[in-house]
């Protein structure tokens, strides 16, 4: 393997109930050093990596979360270590990549290398329910923290000795999301805090032995951290703001002029939320400044409008094609719903991918 050594690289594998699995990958992972972080696994797991001496036990005897378990990994990590791989136990992750992996940690100086399915030669051979589950958190992570990486919830990875450093920082480390969210909060603020990401093509297959520890309410807790810490939580806020904005502007105006009091309150409203996304939600944006004030007004009017075309036009759809019932006040109100939810994802999506556009670099 060119690049680094193999005795500076370390692979972490968190592991619960995968006795089968790990019977097939422990073999191919010889040459490394190799921490498995087991959660009170109930299946003979740590007999096996106990016929192995490269391999590492550590045993918490609970549940504790997929990304506590990576941390907990990380802690182990003589410092002599320059790379820790992070892989799945379930075969998923082909150990075939690591050479590749650790090689392009090394030569492109990255702190992370994602394990990527979605940039040109990954595939995800998965279940299409979890392949729609996949693709919705990685536009979910891409609209609301960063669009620099296609494959933001993918395990396997590779994080350099500072990266790994850094997200120890016994100030930070509590606050890292411990279970399967904490893949994507790992990376924002790993991206946030300027460390270098980089993807590297892999096929993800699905796996073949054991049971998913994937729970429901771990895509919950997803949500909640893209909800809580992305800008999707501040553009609502504005969203919500503009519609005051519009009921004033209608009630001050309305006695003077009646009818064109209701556009101009809707124009105000765009231009308020306009201010407030662009001075609040998206300032942080680098490439914001990049673009003028006004071409940026400019587009954002035209995707609100949009917005309110696509809200009304899902509203007579849905009423004269007869989905919905249109004699019911319960219809009416649940197809303005469906409208005012369909508006909201054209004028966000638009806002994050295009007005305030982020560099990919
Ligand atoms: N130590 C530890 N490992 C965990 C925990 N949760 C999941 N894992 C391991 O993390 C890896 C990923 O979990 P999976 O169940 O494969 O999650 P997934 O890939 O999203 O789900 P599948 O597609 O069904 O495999 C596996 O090796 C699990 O055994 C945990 O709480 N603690
Ligand atoms: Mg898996």
């Amino acid at each position: 393997m060119a690049g680094p050594k193999v005795d500076s690289v370390a692979i972490i594998l968190p592991v619960v109930n995968e006795r089968p699995n790990l019977e097939n990958l422990l073999p191919e992972l010889e040459d490394y050093t190799v921490y498995v972080v087991d959660d009170g696994s109930t299946d003979g797991t740590q007999q096996i990596c106990a016929l192995w001496s490269n391999v590492h036990l550590v045993e918490r005897h609970r549940r504790m979360g997929l990304v506590s378990a990576i941390l907990e990994g990380f802690k182990r990590l003589p410092p002599t270590c320059r790379y820790a791989v992070v892989m799945d136990s379930d075969f998923s992750h082909n150990p075939s990549y690591i050479p590749e992996l650790i090689k392009t940690a090394s030569e492109k100086q990255a702190d992370l290398v994602v394990g990527s399915r979605y940039v040109p030669g990954g595939k995800n051979r998965d279940s299409i329910k979890r392949r729609l589950i996949s693709i919705g958190g990685n536009i979910a992570f891409r609209s609301t923290f960063s669009a620099k990486v296609r494959d933001a919830t993918s395990g396997y990875r590779v994080y350099s000795a500072s990266a790994m450093e850094f997200l120890l920082d016994s100030n930070y480390v509590e606050a890292i999301s411990p279970s399967y969210a904490g893949q994507i909060d790992i990376m924002r603020r790993l991206i946030g805090n300027g460390f270098k990401v980089c993807e590297y093509p892999i096929k993800f297959v699905k796996r073949s032995q054991g049971k998913s520890k994937l729970k429901f309410n771990d895509i919950g807790n997803f949500a909640s951290l893209i909800f809580k810490k992305g800008n999707i939580g501040r553009y609502v806020i504005v969203g919500i703001s503009g519609v005051f904005v519009n009921y004033l502007i209608l009630f001050l105006l309305y006695g003077y002029m009646g009818f064109p009091a209701s556009p101009l309150a809707v124009e105000a409203s765009v231009v308020s939320n306009f201010v407030l996304n662009d001075r609040f939600t998206f300032k942080k944006r680098p490439t914001t400044g990049k673009t003028t004030f006004l071409f940026r007004l400019a587009r954002f009017n035209f995707f609100s409008l949009l917005g309110i075309g696509v809200n009304a036009g899902i509203f007579y759809i849905l009423l004269t094609s007869g989905i919905i019932n249109k004699g019911s006040i319960y219809g009416i109100g649940i197809a303005q719903f469906v409208g005012i939810v369909c508006a909201f994802l054209v004028t966000y999506l638009s806002s994050t991918f295009y007005v305030w556009r982020e560099s990919e670099k």
